[in-house]
């Protein structure tokens, strides 16, 4: 376990790390998502966490950006309601817009636009 790390997340990490290779897949995070006890996400939904919370672009997960993946996940689902205003079930493209500022994500307009297009539609309410 990394100096200073929550032991809780350590725990989540190296179950979803599941080569045990020190850093997370795509695919390992859909399996932690849909198996553990993390409410399920489609892969769609799965690729865009892994885009917004690879910061190194390594192409994986490692520990560090895990934490950020761990806290935004619950965030989502603390506050998946008060973002979708018209109570559709789904958070349309302003909604995800808003749910990213607020969450203090500063992304580009053209990424925005992206990951509006892409995924606005596809982000389900996780419960
Ligand atoms: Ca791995
Ligand atoms: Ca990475």
């Amino acid at each position: 376990m990394p100096p200073g790390a929550d032991p809780q997340l350590w725990s989540w990490f190296i179950a979803v790390d599941t080569d045990k290779s020190g850093h997370i897949t795509a695919k390992e995070l859909e399996k932690a998502l849909i198996n553990g006890d993390w409410t399920p996400f489609d892969l769609d939904t799965v690729k865009l966490l892994m885009t917004i919370f690879d910061t190194d672009r390594s192409g994986t997960i490692g520990f560090n950006e895990f934490a950020g993946l761990w806290k935004y996940v619950q965030d989502w689902q603390g506050v998946f309601k008060h973002f979708d205003r018209d109570r559709s079930g789904s958070i349309d493209g302003q909604e995800l817009r808003d749910a990213l500022t607020q969450f203090g994500f500063n992304l580009s307009p053209p990424l925005l636009d992206l990951v509006q297009k892409k995924y606005g539609e596809l982000l389900r309410a996780p419960f």
